[in-house]
């Protein structure tokens, strides 16, 4: 079944700086600053409005991995989100919109619980902030894990540094979970990676991304930051992902992931992200 016309949104801020959003997912499908992508999106993504986009910005929510009672990192990414203010230029000259995601008999039937789940985002000159809050309006705490998976274009992940993360401990999904910490003052790539680091700082800088810029991103209330690359091997067991792509991406993801978020009822759980080219 074809995916809709209306399930992509731009903002569009002119001088070939815009940001795309698929409604599957309010997931962020482009982000081209003066006319270059910045967001790795694979080739054999696929938009059945049925399962993940392999690629961009999914958005993973309420649960960070495996899951006993619904699919891989929640039911979020793969939801329909309503458009709930149409991308709007600001006195400043950016443009912001809003997205939402709201209870349904789908969610519930996975997770029983009301919520209210927003997603701001504002398009600057270089920069794109993404302001999330979740509402719970329920009579129960609702406990939930966040996170912002991002796919970085890159020329070569080999050539990526990415700060900001010595000192921390870090969950290595590589070898088993096992616990490390880590020593370096920065993160490179050069095999398979998939690690949960706790407690990171609020800034990391990724460098070498597309045109050998570098990339700032900056995180408030996403005390965790996964780093992830397939490499040869694990890409091959990805269907909606290119052999060969590996080498074009890296996943820097901030989220509350490590414990769980705690939100009592009447109150708001608020996050936000702000990446910036450099
Ligand atoms: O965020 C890293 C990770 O959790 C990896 O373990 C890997 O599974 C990746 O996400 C992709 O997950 P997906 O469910 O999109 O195939």
């Amino acid at each position: 079944m074809a995916a809709p016309a209306t399930s992509v949104v731009v903002l569009d801020r002119g001088n070939n700086t815009t940001c795309t959003v698929n409604l599957h997912g309010a997931t962020v499908v482009s982000w081209r600053v003066n006319n270059q992508e910045q967001l790795f999106v694979s080739k054999q993504a696929i938009f059945d409005g049925k399962r993940a986009i392999r690629g961009g910005i999914p958005i993973v929510f309420p649960q960070f991995g495996a899951w006993s009672t619904g699919p891989q990192h929640g039911f979020a990414r793969i939801c329909r989100w309503e458009l709930k203010k149409p991308p709007e230029r600001l006195p400043t000259g950016d443009v912001e919109a809003m997205f939402q995601l709201l209870d349904n008999e789908f969610t519930r039937s996975m997770w029983n619980y009301p919520f209210s789940l927003t997603y701001r985002l504002i398009l600057r000159e270089k920069e794109l902030h993404f302001n999330i809050s979740v509402y719970n309006p329920g009579a129960e705490t609702l406990s939930f894990t966040f996170l912002l998976h991002t796919y970085f274009k890159v020329p070569d992940v080999r050539r990526c540094q990415i700060t900001g993360m010595r000192g921390c401990t870090y969950i290595d999904k590589t070898r088993e979970g096992a616990m490390y910490q880590e020593h370096r003052d920065v993160v490179t790539i050069n095999e398979w990676t998939d690690r949960i680091y706790q407690n990171t700082p609020l800034e990391h800088i990724i460098t070498n991304v597309v045109s050998g810029r570098k990339m700032r991103m900056q995180k408030y209330n996403l005390v965790d930051t996964v780093v992830w690359n397939p490499w040869v091997e694990k890409a091959k067991e990805i269907p909606d992902f290119g052999e060969e792509e590996f080498p074009n991406l890296v996943c820097v993801e901030a989220g509350h992931v490590s414990s769980p978020v705690i939100l009592p009822p009447g109150t708001v759980f608020e996050a936000s992200q702000i990446l910036q080219v450099m």
